[in-house]
């Protein structure tokens, strides 16, 4: 059956070489390596750390990292093996089309079009909510109005209706095209940047400490409820439920730690670095966002949080001012920019995945050639990249933070569960293949993760399972209609061609 042909994986091997050839790779392993450190602090911690407690979980938002780090981790030895044995930087798209075939190669290539073109889209969002905040508290200007910095779909509670977010779109834009220059001159930056980041959370959490009310974690469960905000939105709130809804909201701060698994492939010891990078990297993580969170939901009443005027926005700052004193306006000043510089090199990075994963499939004949098509003097796919930017434009402009992030979560989520799965089936379809690192106690780790990645999910609640069967739904549509006829391995099995 076509829908189950599979790459060979020496011919991925082969194609892996080719395209060493054909595109321009700059990034030197310790780059790509910042490059992913860079992907996973952000937004996730940033914002949506913020949002997780005011909807779903109050201060016990930290038992939710804790459950997205479990996740993550076991999705990441399931990584390591996979990017050790196919080592090529198609992610987890090209892992699939070798273990499980086409069709589910396409479902989790569009899937992942949520993780990075969405998940930019969310961080843009962001930071624009921090630039209005930067524009007050240091420009000392006033913010962008309301209606140019919000979606249609969101009102303040004074009654003023968004239009556009103009900010967001303006932050892929600019992007968008430092992307197409070629991302060279970005490496350097972006190392300053990742260590800017790390700084400002760790000051967060050592100056914040003492500042810590322990009323507002008192309790630190709460009993479980519903909370509905302003919009008319319901979340699950308190208890079991409200723990997992928390962990599938900030699983969105661990998404990125996925390209350091393919960094890893450049590494001269994957078989003990692989491992320790990326379980290491996300243990240092978690450490941080578990800390940083106490610290956070220490630092405001619950309601402060769920009060746009007041914490509901650029969260971190808004909270160090409430529950600091004034001598601290420095950190607060200090955190404007250190955010908006790095969620500028996480939108960087998730847009470099996108445009790498559209061009592999667009090597494959599954999407038009126009994505894999490079620019005669900076070797990059510009038109791909320019498509991207329509599209993520159009989340950033049109869409709200709640939606793209919960939606970046919950595709993230689906693809890491096949990522897992795929562990499983390579073992039984290719027992021979040199693998560098080998995932511990298979099947349990990957079934595991394939468990707490569901569990996530399902705290996300109906709406987001709705949206993401509605994404994939179009996704087969421009399969059957396109891709399935247009496949170079479905043309080379029906004798159309001879070599794919
Ligand atoms: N992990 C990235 C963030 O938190 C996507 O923004």
């Amino acid at each position: 059956m076509s829908l189950f042909l599979k790459k060979s994986i020496p011919v991925l091997l082969a194609e892996a070489s080719d395209s060493e050839k054909s595109l321009k790779r700059t990034l030197s392993a310790g780059s790509l390596v910042a490059l992913g450190i860079g992907a996973i602090i952000g937004a996730g911690l940033f914002v949506r750390t913020a949002a997780a407690a005011a909807q779903n979980a109050g201060p016990s938002v930290t038992l939710g990292f804790i459950v997205a780090a479990i996740g993550c981790a076991l999705a990441g030895l399931c990584y390591a093996e996979l990017s050790s044995s196919i080592p090529i930087s198609g992610s987890a798209y090209t892992y699939t089309y070798a273990t499980m075939g086409e069709l589910l190669a396409w479902i989790i290539g569009w899937d992942l079009i949520l993780e990075y073109a969405v998940g930019a889209a969310t961080v843009g969002i962001a930071w624009s909510e921090y630039l209005n905040n930067f524009l007050v508290e240091i420009v000392g200007t006033s913010p962008i109005p309301y209606e140019w910095s919000h979606s249609p779909f969101q009102t303040s509670p004074d009654g003023v209706g968004g239009i556009i977010n103009l900010p967001a779109l303006f932050i892929v834009t600019l992007l968008s095209f430092l992307l197409i220059r070629g991302t060279q001159e970005s490496a350097l930056v972006n190392n300053i940047i990742v260590i800017l980041k790390v700084a400002i959370v760790v000051m967060i959490i050592i100056l914040g400490w003492g500042f810590i009310n322990p009323e507002y974690h008192t309790p630190y469960i709460p009993e479980a409820t519903t909370y509905t905000d302003h919009h008319g939105v319901t979340y699950n709130f308190g208890g079991f439920m409200g723990v997992l809804g928390a962990a599938g909201t900030v699983f969105f701060a661990f998404i990125g730690f996925d390209a350091v698994s393919t960094a890893a492939q450049e590494t001269k010891n994957p078989k003990t670095a692989m491992p320790i990078g990326i379980l290491g990297s996300l243990a240092v993580c978690t450490i941080l966002y578990i800390l940083f969170a106490h610290v956070l939901t220490g630092l405001a009443p619950l309601e402060f949080f769920r009060d746009p005027t007041k914490g509901g926005e650029a969260s971190v700052v808004a909270a160090i001012k409430e529950g600091m004193p004034a001598t601290y306006s420095w950190l607060s000043k200090s955190v404007t920019v250190a955010i908006l510089a790095g969620f500028s090199s996480v939108i960087l990075v998730m847009l470099l995945g996108q445009s790498r994963v559209f061009y592999s499939m667009s090597k494959d004949g599954l999407l038009p050639k126009v994505f894999s098509e490079l620019h005669p003097k900076y070797q990059t796919p510009y038109k791909g990249n320019l498509v991207i930017l329509i599209l993520v434009g159009i989340f950033a402009a049109f869409v709200p933070g709640d939606i793209v992030g919960h939606m970046t979560s919950i595709g993230t989520l689906f693809a890491f569960s096949l990522v897992c799965i795929a562990v499983i089936v390579l073992r039984k379809t290719e027992p021979d293949l040199p693998r560098q690192f080998k995932t511990p106690w298979v099947p349990f780790i990957p079934v595991l993760g394939v468990l707490a990645c569901g569990a996530m999910m399902f705290g996300l609640g109906s709406e987001n399972w709705l949206r993401l069967a509605g994404w994939l739904a179009i996704g087969f549509i421009i399969y059957f209609g396109y891709s399935k006829k247009h496949s170079n391995l479905g043309k080379q099995s029906r004798g159309e061609i001879t070599k794919p």
